[in-house]
């Protein structure tokens, strides 16, 4: 078998680098075990799991293993977990679907699976424990997927753009055909498989013309293609539809999701895809939403709509992934009653129990839109009766655009771990998305790529860690973020001591420190429009888009409480509509998305609310340089290119991050007057 080469660029490999191991007894104790891979019944092995094995050992050990029919000492076994005998049954029946066992047996070591897509990850988890230089004797893991989907959205168009992509243009789409060399694409397939995703939508949700037609014979055939490269890394594809196309490629005059004849076109439309992709996952769908045709345009609610799909698509197994990003985006800023944030539950919450078994709702983290920080959507623990899967957004939009260093996974996993107290305490949302609070034939997690065709994939070194712990965190929400960091800097760099602990530390504190220097207290927004990047505070204020601070020269917050408010508290479960509505008892990192708060308020740090906002835009600058300083540090260990990189795009955010604190403090300041307790330079 010859082996497969992929890129030898540090920052290409992201944290498929497979460094050689250095330390010499390890070496020499992996040497001696792993030189030779027995195949068990090779044709229910994914050729990709065995490449990966033969690549990542052969780089790590420098001595390629040789495959052979059978071992009698060391070596490694990798089969199917029916055809193996050294397998117990309780083994056996603890491996789910997508599982996988690594079991040291007696110094040989077995990987084995019920699925392709299980020895797939059984052996990039085995690779991983190899450059991690886990003992022999402590690969013993069964490990079981939490979640059933675990996706990525890709928001590519078909001319090369990528929305919101902040690391070059797109991986599958040129010219708007779709690119004829498909290395790239394998590549991220693979990436994607390393950390277990297991499902991708290919376009934006946003379908514009050229868009609509992936659904024709006119692109059919590519889409194929494309799909069969996914399904070598066990990852099943969907496309975002858009809700018009019976119009716009079917030629009827409406697209209404009760009418025969729109009914007939999707049924033909979806059978034709399943002519060419006999695996095809199904649609997701942004409806009735910034300006996309849906049900509501023909006086028709999301049930209808989603359940049209979704009858189209049952022949197949193909499922309907139906978004909940609804809400009206021509509101008037004099409106203080309509309330951007309640959008999404008044839209779905009457709906639940409604749509069919093959509808998945995707609910965005939070009730607005990829916030720093935002509320948990109370859509998680309101719909009981309905499948449902979480959207988090990787690519960082409003997060620094992978300019800045902002590490999303504390951020994630804070929405993990949130309780919706549903039903009772423990109804978090990671036991709703996972299926394991009500029964849900369909759920999981997907979120909005960070990638493009930059040499680092991501735009910034840093921002792989966020597509990593991504990957790690949909496959077992439990795991702890400290360690996904770790392992994430040993793959991806080194495990020298002084390095893990530096890069952990800037990862761990980034997000808080961009949240520092742009909007405070959970206010969000306040950037400019259109590109959400760079401080403008008054930017949405006076526009159609429901995304206001309403401060004056008293205040800021906008006031969500039940009383007085908008209302939007009353939307979750008692206790925690209790904690949000008081203002004593509200998280104070979201104090002024539940609150308008005068600028006197004392906070529970005995500053004023005026001060805290002065504070924490100077910290957040200082932060920043201390990244720099502590970025510096490491040049001795990290290569040139990568260290350089690092460098420049700190550079960048501290400057924005100087731009942000001044704006923002020199807002403030002329607005309330009231001046810096430590007489600092406020403009
Ligand atoms: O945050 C907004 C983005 C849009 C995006 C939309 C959505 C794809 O600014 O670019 O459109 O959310 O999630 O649909």
């Amino acid at each position: 078998m010859r082996v497969q080469k992929f890129s030898d660029n540090l920052a290409y490999s992201c944290w498929l680098g497979y460094r050689e191991i250095k330390n010499k007894d390890v070496l020499k104790e992996y040497r001696k075990a792993f030189s030779c891979v027995a195949v068990i019944n090779k044709t229910k092995i994914p050729r990709a799991a065995l490449d990966e094995l033969k690549y990542g050992i052969g780089k790590m050990l420098e001595k390629t293993p040789r495959f052979v029919d059978y071992i009698n000492g060391d070596g490694i076994i990798i089969g199917p977990a029916d055809s193996l005998d050294m397998l117990s049954s309780e083994e056996i029946n603890g491996i789910g679907g997508e599982g996988y066992i690594i079991k040291n047996d007696n110094g040989r070591i077995i990987i084995s699976a019920k699925t392709g897509r299980g020895i797939l990850y059984g052996v990039f988890s085995f690779l991983r424990l190899i450059q991690l230089e886990r003992p022999l004797s402590s690969m013993n893991v069964l490990d079981n997927p939490l979640n059933m989907l675990r996706m990525v959205n890709q928001w590519d168009n078909l001319d090369g753009s990528i929305e919101r992509g902040y690391a070059g243009r797109s991986i599958l789409y040129k010219n708007n055909k779709i690119v004829r060399n498909k290395k790239r694409v394998r590549d991220y397939a693979r990436l994607l498989a390393s950390v277990g995703i297991n499902s991708i939508v290919l376009n934006n949700v946003n379908v514009h013309y050229h868009e609509t037609r992936l659904l024709t014979e006119r692109y059919l055939p590519e889409v194929a293609n494309l799909a069969g490269i996914f399904r070598e890394y066990g990852i099943t594809v969907f496309l975002s539809v858009n809700f018009a196309s019976p119009i716009e490629l079917g030629k009827l005059p409406t697209a209404d999701p009760l009418n025969t004849a729109v009914r007939k076109w999707w049924a033909d439309t979806v059978k034709e895809i399943y002519r060419h992709i006999p695996d095809f996952g199904g649609f997701l769908v942004k409806a009735d939403s910034e300006n996309r045709q849906g049900p509501y345009t023909y006086g028709r609610n999301h049930a209808e709509g989603a359940n049209m799909l979704a009858s189209a698509l049952k022949p197949f197994n193909g499922i309907v992934i139906w978004r909940c990003f609804v809400y009206n985006c021509l509101q008037d800023w004099r409106d203080r009653a309509t309330d951007r944030a309640s959008a999404a539950y008044d839209n779905f919450k009457p709906l639940d129990g409604k749509f069919l078994e093959n509808v998945i709702l995707q609910i965005k983290n939070g009730p607005m839109d990829f916030q720093v920080r935002e509320p948990v959507s109370p859509l998680f623990g309101g719909l009981q009766k309905t499948n449902q899967m979480l959207e988090l957004q990787i690519t960082q939009e409003y997060t620094g655009q992978q300019k800045h260093i902002c590490y999303l996974v504390p951020q994630w996993k804070e929405v993990l771990d949130f309780d919706t107290y549903a039903k009772g305490e423990g109804s978090t949302v990671k036991k709703i998305i996972s299926g394991r609070l009500y029964p849900q034939k369909y759920s999981g997690i997907a979120a909005v790529s960070n990638i493009g065709d930059d040499n680092t994939w991501t735009g910034h070194i840093l921002a792989q860690a966020n597509l990593y712990g991504y990957g790690r965190l949909a496959w077992k929400p439990d795991t702890d973020i400290n360690e996904i960091t770790r392992e994430w800097i040993i793959l991806t760099f080194t495990d020298h001591p002084e390095v893990i602990e530096i890069i952990q530390s800037i990862l761990l504190n980034s997000w808080r420190t961009y949240e520092n220097y742009t909007s405070p207290l959970g206010i969000g927004w306040m950037v400019n429009p259109g590109s959400h990047y760079g401080p403008n505070i008054d930017g949405y204020e006076y526009s159609i888009w429901g995304t206001y601070h309403r401060a004056d020269c008293y205040g800021i917050g906008v006031d969500r409480t039940i009383g007085n408010g908008t209302g939007f508290a009353g939307q979750y479960h008692k206790r925690n509509a209790e904690m949000y509505n008081s203002i004593e008892s509200c998280p104070e990192e979201l104090l002024l998305f539940f609150h308008h708060v005068p600028y006197n308020y004392r906070l529970k740090s005995g500053k004023t609310l005026i001060q805290h906002i002065y504070d924490t835009h100077f910290e957040g600058v200082e932060q920043a340089e201390k990244f720099k300083a502590q970025w510096l540090l490491l040049k001795d260990h990290i290569d040139p290119e990568r260290f350089e990189h690092v460098l420049n795009r700190l550079n960048i955010q501290i400057k924005d991050a100087i731009e942000w604190r001044d704006v923002v403090n020199a807002y403030f300041y002329r607005k309330c007057g009231i001046p810096d307790e430590k007489g600092r330079i406020i403009y």
